[in-house]
């Protein structure tokens, strides 16, 4: 395990973390994503322009994003048919707690407590999610936490002048926090797996990635001790 990147990115907030899951536990958080599934099926949200999503989302937590051409991107209390999103439970709770300790030290484990939704992103073999930056969200000051699973992929994010390239794979940890908070970003495109790369845990070709995230505002009182931390 290494929390990887140049120093010039984590201080800007960025910081990869390299095979922060073991195998064991991806098939964990796998298994936990698969009932999020059935609980609150995979959707292409359809976008302002009326195009669909390329990938398939579905979320957990106590709010979810969604899109429509009504309203634009935005946190939605329930899935469109299934009534309210299935709960972030122990195990995907603990998954980010395990990424934010990975990341930024034991002592930053707590904040997990703090987010309130995580995405499911789910991308078939070759496929991309264009440039975007994070802004459906209230709160801008918690990292987004994305981890990875199944087939590795190529993420880029533009740092001010600097477009930064990386390839992702299962079991790998993307934090953006701090100025890359609200960078923007892209999954370039998805790859077959390595030979030698981490053993997918998804039961079928392509990748999952969980991104959790505070959507909500956050109450002042915890939003400096974040601050203070940092
Ligand atoms: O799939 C990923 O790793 C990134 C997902 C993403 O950028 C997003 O959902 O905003």
């Amino acid at each position: 395990m290494a929390v990887d990147y140049q120093a010039r990115h984590a201080d800007l907030g960025l910081l990869v973390v390299r095979q922060a899951f073991s195998d064991n536990l991806s098939s964990l958080l796998a298994r936990c994503a698969r009932q999020v599934v059935k609980a609150a099926p995979l959707m292409r949200p359809t976008m302002a322009d009326g195009t669909p999503l390329r990938v398939q989302v579905t979320s957990c937590g106590d709010v979810g994003w969604m899109a429509t051409r009504a309203r634009g991107y935005h946190y939605a209390d329930r899935h469109p048919r299934m009534g309210p999103w299935p709960a972030m439970d122990e195990v995907m709770r603990g998954c980010l707690a395990e990424a934010l300790a990975r990341a930024y030290g034991d002592d930053m484990a707590w904040m997990a407590g703090i987010y309130d939704t995580c995405l499911l992103n789910f991308y078939g073999p070759g496929d991309s999610l264009g440039w975007h930056q994070d802004v459906t969200e209230e709160d801008r000051c918690m990292p987004i936490v994305g981890i990875s699973l199944g087939d590795p992929a190529r993420f880029e994010v533009e740092l001010g002048e600097e477009q930064v390239s990386t390839i992702v794979r299962s079991g790998d940890v993307v934090v953006m926090g701090g100025y890359s908070r609200l960078a923007r970003h892209r999954v370039a495109e998805v790859m077959p797996p390595d030979l030698f790369g981490p053993r997918s845990p998804l039961s079928r070709p392509g990748r999952l990635s969980l991104t959790y995230r505070r959507a909500r505002c956050l109450p002042g009182d915890i939003e400096d001790r974040i601050r203070r931390k940092r």
